[in-house]
C-alpha cells in the first residue's frame, strides 16, 4: 500500500478539511496522486470517509451550511485532481465495449458521489456520458438518443427525489427501451422497500455490489 496511507495521515486529512486547510489536504491527495495510489483506494480510503461522516452542527451553528460547502469544494477540487488516474486505469484495462450516462435527477445537487461513480466506471473500462447534477429531463433524453449508452445510473440522494425518478424511468422505458437502468445513492440505501418498485434494473446498495458490479458485470 505504500508509506503514506496510515490512520494517522488520514487524521491528518480530516483535521485539514476541518480547519479549512483546502492546500495542505490537496497537497496529501497530489502526493498520493504522485505515487500512483490506485484511484479506488483514493476515492475509498481517503475522500469518501472524510464526508461520508460529516453532519453540519446546526444546534450550534445555524447557519453552518457554508462549512459544507467549502468541504464540498475542496473534495471537489480533489477528484477532479484525480482523472489522470482514471484515465491511465481506462487505458491500462481497454474499452470493455461497454457505455455508460451517469446522472442526478433534476434539482439533486449532491454532485461527489455521483462523480466518482462516473470516474470509477471509466476506470473499470466503461465509456461514460457525465451529465451533470440537476440535469433536465430533455436534456438527458437528447443525450440518450445521441449516445444510446448500454446503461443509464442515476444517483438519487434526497429521498423526495424517488417518485420524479420513478417516473423518469418508466418515461425512459418508452423511448429507449434497451438501456438498462442501475439507481444508487443514500436515497436508495435507505429506503429499500420503496426502491424496489423504483423499475431500475439494477440497485446499487453499497460500494461492494458496485464492485461486484463493475468486476462482474452482475449485481442484485
Ligand atoms: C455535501 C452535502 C451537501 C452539499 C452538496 C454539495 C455538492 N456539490 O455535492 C449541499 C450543501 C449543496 C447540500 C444540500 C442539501 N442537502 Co446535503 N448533504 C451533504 C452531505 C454532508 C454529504 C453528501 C456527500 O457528498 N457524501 C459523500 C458521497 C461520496 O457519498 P454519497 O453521495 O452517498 O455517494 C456514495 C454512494 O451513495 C454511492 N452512489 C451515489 N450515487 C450513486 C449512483 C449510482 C448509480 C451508484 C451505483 C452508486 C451511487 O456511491 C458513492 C460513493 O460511495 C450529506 C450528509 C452526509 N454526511 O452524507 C448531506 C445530506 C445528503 N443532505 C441532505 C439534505 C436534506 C440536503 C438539503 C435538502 C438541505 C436543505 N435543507 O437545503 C439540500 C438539498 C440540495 C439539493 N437540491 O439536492 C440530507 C439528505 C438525506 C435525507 N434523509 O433527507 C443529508 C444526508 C444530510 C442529513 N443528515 O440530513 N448537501
Amino acid at each position: 500500500m505504500g508509506g503514506i496511507f496510515t490512520p494517522k495521515t488520514f487524521e491528518h486529512f480530516s483535521e485539514y478539511l476541518k480547519n479549512e486547510e483546502k492546500d495542505a489536504a490537496i497537497k496529501l491527495i497530489m502526493e498520493l496522486i504522485s505515487e500512483k495510489t490506485p484511484i479506488r483506494e483514493i476515492y475509498e480510503k481517503w475522500i469518501i470517509p472524510a464526508i461520508a461522516r460529516w453532519e453540519c452542527p446546526f444546534e450550534a451553528e445555524p447557519y453552518c451550511i457554508w462549512r459544507e460547502h467549502v468541504l464540498s469544494t475542496t473534495l471537489k477540487t480533489a477528484i477532479e485532481l484525480c482523472y489522470p488516474l482514471v484515465m491511465e486505469a481506462y487505458e491500462k484495462r481497454g474499452h470493455n465495449g461497454q457505455s455508460v450516462m451517469v446522472f442526478c435527477p433534476w434539482e439533486e445537487l449532491h454532485e461527489i458521489g455521483v462523480r466518482i461513480i462516473a470516474d470509477l466506471f471509466h476506470s473499470y473500462g466503461y465509456r461514460v456520458t457525465y451529465t451533470g447534477t440537476n440535469t433536465p429531463e430533455k436534456a438527458l433524453t437528447e443525450a440518450l438518443r445521441k449516445h444510446s449508452p448500454n446503461y443509464l445510473a442515476i444517483s438519487v440522494t434526497n429521498p423526495y427525489h424517488l417518485f420524479q425518478v420513478q417516473d423518469l424511468i418508466r418515461r425512459i422505458r418508452i423511448i429507449e427501451p434497451k438501456v438498462k437502468i442501475i439507481v444508487g445513492g443514500q436515497a436508495i440505501q435507505r429506503n429499500t422497500p420503496v426502491c424496489k418498485g423504483i423499475g431500475a434494473d439494477i440497485t446499487i446498495y453499497s460500494m461492494d455490489d458496485l464492485f461486484q458490479f463493475l468486476e462482474n458485470g452482475e449485481a442484485k
